[in-house]
């Protein structure tokens, strides 16, 4: 099969990331939305102005807003399965866009959810697989989003699942992995070291505290996480620009 060489660089600037993730309509529905951030164009807007290396859409998304994405430049990274939150039992996302579609659409890499413990793992392992041949014959960057779910982990350590997981990444052929932040620092570390050369990002998860927020994005530099795919902190923020310049700083400038 033909493999093309990775275009990493084209969602990463001097090597490190920070994506701008706006997948939760579908994985949460509106309610983490008010008048403003419900428009997909405020937060292109976001992105744009605050010189995101990636954002995060499905391809619905993509497809209504298509000339609006491609004329702001933001990197296109298009999310290929999904969920609701309205379904019960183990979870499950499967793929709802082809690699193809995504190409079409203007995708600069794509990205797959692993509910890794499911019962369903191997169907989402899989589908990951065939994702990752088709991808990278064309060049493409394939994001892992990894998070440990189901009946058979809920008793888990999550700091040594949040390692798992990192290898995992690796091991599947994953270019980036993203993962939550579990534990310490120094359990990130370890984390990040299991992932060998595949790089790591990280959630934001729910809206906290700023300075919360700064912290964990320092240590997460220290513990060689190349950055951020952060969603809610960002969006819900009352000024997301200024929020934005700041963890922009920890990445770029080390100011750690
Ligand atoms: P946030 O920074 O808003 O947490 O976004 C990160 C993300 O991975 C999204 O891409 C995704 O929609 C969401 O979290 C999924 O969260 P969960 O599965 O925990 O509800």
């Amino acid at each position: 099969m033909k493999r093309e060489k990775i275009e990493l660089n084209k969602i990463l600037k001097k090597g490190k990331a920070l994506f701008l993730a706006y997948d939760q309509g579908m994985e949460h529905g509106p309610t983490d939305f008010n008048d403003k951030n419900v428009n997909p164009l405020y937060i292109l807007d976001i992105a744009k102005k605050g010189k995101y290396t990636g954002i995060i859409f499905q391809k619905g998304i993509v497809e209504k807003y298509n000339e609006e994405i491609k004329k702001s430049k933001v990197p296109l990274i298009i999310k290929l399965n999904g969920k609701t939150n309205l379904f019960e039992g183990e979870p499950i996302a499967r793929q709802l866009c082809t690699v193809e579609e995504a190409i079409k659409l203007g995708a600069k890499a794509v990205g797959y959810t692993i509910y890794i413990g499911s019962d369903y793992e191997d169907e989402m392992l899989q589908e990951f697989s065939k994702i990752e041949r088709e991808a990278h014959a064309e060049g493409l960057p394939v994001i892992a989003w990894i998070y440990p779910r189901g009946k058979s982990v809920k008793r888990k350590n999550k700091a040594k699942l949040m390692a798992y997981a990192c290898r995992v990444g690796l091991e599947i052929g994953a270019d980036i992995i993203k993962i939550k932040y579990e534990g310490t620092e120094k359990d990130l570390a370890w984390a990040v070291k299991s992932a060998g050369k595949t790089k790591v990002v990280i959630a934001g998860g729910t809206k906290k505290n700023e300075k919360i927020l700064l912290k964990q994005v320092r240590e997460i530099i220290k513990a060689g996480c190349i950055g951020l795919a952060i969603g809610r902190n960002v969006w819900q923020n009352k000024n997301p620009l200024a929020l934005t310049e700041k963890i922009k700083k920890v990445i770029w400038k080390n100011k750690i």
